[in-house]
């Protein structure tokens, strides 16, 4: 199944080290904390010895020639010279062999268009990160004859002696206990128990449902027992500790309430059958639920404020927008005005999207909203949002002024007019070539079919290609696509996409769930050129589970302090790397770090390494 496999060979920049040991990766707190000498503790990255051969070579050299084995052939070629752009496509060497499965039968049921998320998650707590991908179901009788079920692969990332780098996908699904009948539609993740052991909540047209993580490599499902195997439809999910006491809550966006036997059909205006608008469907109402520690949740849409506003929510994420310590939520919806809901530390929130400029396009319209994430592009502190929206709306970029102000900046950005061709999902602020500017990425494909490919006979003809914007430093975003590679210039039916260090080299990679399509791996083949720090945030409990929500201050000499987060949420239906990478440029200067732990406790390390992952324990700093 995967004959060929990926190499990243150790650069500049990338210290490499022994075949088995846990390349890259490293505990600052040595003796203490999760890092600690505690024999009965389950993490099995905790006990690999660290044996770092460093690259001395001072050119890019030494990472441009790394093996590629086929068939028991060995082809000499690196990442980079493999590709003649910013990404290559790692699918098939990577053995990622899945393709989705819409279940459309001619019929244009609404649901057909929306998925599918992917999940990036290190569940077997080796360190590197592994993918849960969803799958969907047959919408009508009769027209899929095998079982259809969401697949979960473990990454046997391995190390060969001279630093290459192997990524190789194993589907673990029957071993796992992961046995999902829903039609899939999203992932979210989150150690909701506190065990250390990250667990995985999928939403549905359907039941959803709540993999408790068992730490032997299976997972039992417990929605109904922990209160959250909520109906109807739900695409983005969010883990969030929204009161501060340290268990995490649950944020489950639902969007519309669809009934296959009653919705009539829509047509176009020539009288051909199109898929409806949203507009044809009521929202249903998303849902908060508060842990309650033993294993429960309880619903508090009610009580939070959050039962009478609703739209169909596709985007959440969650972050502290308005900087006063305690994380807040933003919901894109489609065709509503999105909400920004912010945290009132009592337990209830108030949605001031209207008031802070963050509901509405600059010239007032609600759009589409799908794709949503928040990051500090312009390095001043605060966290900005993107939202991806539909062909002829454009995307969203609304910039914050510190307290939770938006200004819509679309436009003066360079993101409006370069964006109006593509219908956008999946999407994240990543620093693609880790210079220390927040880029962006966007996976595209439309609701409604192209011509141009109809005319061709193209069987998906809802594919568009995917974007790439490079952060200038001065405000603005250049379009540079062109110069993604290969795998930009396909067509696919981008949905979900979720971004994390997969080959934990240092640079954001990317998995992209496209729609009745097949899943792809992008290996990042850039990033690692500049230097970067990489940081697991955990708590001090024996647990180690990681802290979502955590705001990182990388502080630098004579340059601008970098301010990231620890999250899962954002981008679409997905869930991303929740280990923070920050971008360093050319410097080797060790920055301070200063951490703001969600429960408002604030720590400083000056001695954390560059170049390589160190996991930080809260109350660990000297
Ligand atoms: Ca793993
Ligand atoms: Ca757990
Ligand atoms: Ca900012
Ligand atoms: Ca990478």
């Amino acid at each position: 199944m995967y004959g060929k496999r990926t190499v990243v060979k150790c650069g500049r920049t990338i210290p490499c080290r022994k075949k088995g040991s846990n390349n890259n990766v490293v505990s600052q707190t040595g003796q203490r904390g999760i890092g600690g000498t505690d024999g009965n503790h389950p993490r099995v990255w905790l006990r690999l010895s660290v044996a770092i051969l460093v690259c001395t070579n001072t050119t890019l050299a030494c990472g441009t020639d790394s093996n590629v084995t086929s068939g028991g052939a060995t082809v000499s070629r690196s990442i980079e010279a493999r590709s003649s752009g910013w990404f290559i496509d790692a699918t098939l060497e990577t053995g990622l062999d899945f393709t989705h499965v819409n279940g459309m039968t001619g019929e244009f049921y609404y649901p057909e268009i929306i998925a599918p998320g992917v999940a990036l998650f290190d569940y077997d707590n080796d360190e590197d990160l592994d993918v849960f991908l969803v799958q969907g179901q047959p919408l009508g009788p009769g027209k899929v004859s095998t079982p259809l079920r969401s697949r979960l692969f473990r990454n046997d990332l391995t190390f060969e002696p001279d630093g290459t780098r192997i990524v190789r996908f194993v589907d673990v699904t029957d071993m796992s206990g992961i046995r999902t009948t829903a039609y899939g539609m999203g992932a979210s993740v989150g150690d909701y128990n506190n065990d250390g052991w990250v667990d995985l909540y999928v939403t549905a047209l359907g039941r959803n449902q709540l993999y408790r993580n068992q730490g032997d490599g299976t997972f039992r499902e417990l929605a109904e027992h922990a209160g959250v195997d909520d109906s109807g439809w739900s695409v983005s999910a969010a883990f969030l500790d929204f009161d501060r006491d340290g268990w995490l809550d649950l944020y489950v966006g639902h969007y519309l309430n669809w009934d296959r036997d009653a919705s009539p059909p829509c047509f176009a205006a020539s009288g051909k059958r199109v898929y409806c608008a949203p507009q044809s469907y009521f929202a249903q109402q998303s849902q908060l639920y508060h842990n309650d520690r033993g294993g429960t949740f309880t619903n508090v849409t009610a009580a939070a404020g959050m039962a009478a506003q609703f739209g169909p929510a596709l985007g959440v994420t969650t972050a502290d927008f308005n900087g006063d310590g305690w994380v807040d939520l933003y919901v894109a919806n489609d065709g509503h005005p999105n909400q920004l809901w912010i945290n009132q530390r009592d337990g209830t929130f108030k949605d001031v999207g209207l008031l802070s400029g963050a509901a509405f396009s600059e010239y007032g319209k609600a759009k589409a909203g799908m794709g949503v994430d928040a990051g500090d592009f312009d390095n001043d502190g605060d966290e900005d949002v993107f939202v991806t929206n539909l062909t002829g709306e454009g995307h969203d970029l609304y910039v914050n002024d510190g307290s939770g102000t938006f200004e819509t900046r679309s436009a003066v950005a360079g993101l409006a007019y370069t964006t109006l061709p593509y219908t956008g999902f999946g999407t994240a602020w990543l620093d693609i070539d880790n210079d220390g500017w927040l880029d962006l990425i966007t996976v595209n494909g439309t609701v409604q079919r192209i011509d141009a490919l109809v005319r061709a006979n193209d069987p998906t003809p809802l594919r568009q290609r995917k974007q790439i914007f490079r952060n200038t430093g001065h405000g603005r975003f250049e379009d540079v696509t062109g110069l993604a590679g290969p795998v930009f210039d396909g067509l696919d039916v981008g949905r979900g996409a979720a971004f994390g260090d997969i080959d934990n080299d240092g640079d954001t990679d990317i998995i992209v769930g496209n729609n009745n399509g097949a899943t792809r791996v992008l290996l990042n083949a850039i990033g690692s050129r500049n230097h970067w720090l990489g940081l697991k945030l955990v708590t001090a409990k024996r647990s180690g589970r990681d802290m979502l929500g955590a705001r990182v201050a990388v502080l630098r000499d004579a340059q601008p302090t970098l301010s990231r987060r620890a999250r899962a949420d954002g981008s679409y239906a997905s869930a991303n790397d929740s280990r923070v990478l920050v971008g360093l440029g050319a410097s080797t200067v060790v920055p301070r770090v200063r951490v703001l732990w969600p429960d408002g406790r604030v720590e400083e390390w000056s001695q954390v390494p560059i170049d390589r992952y160190t996991t930080l324990v809260q109350g660990s700093s000297k």
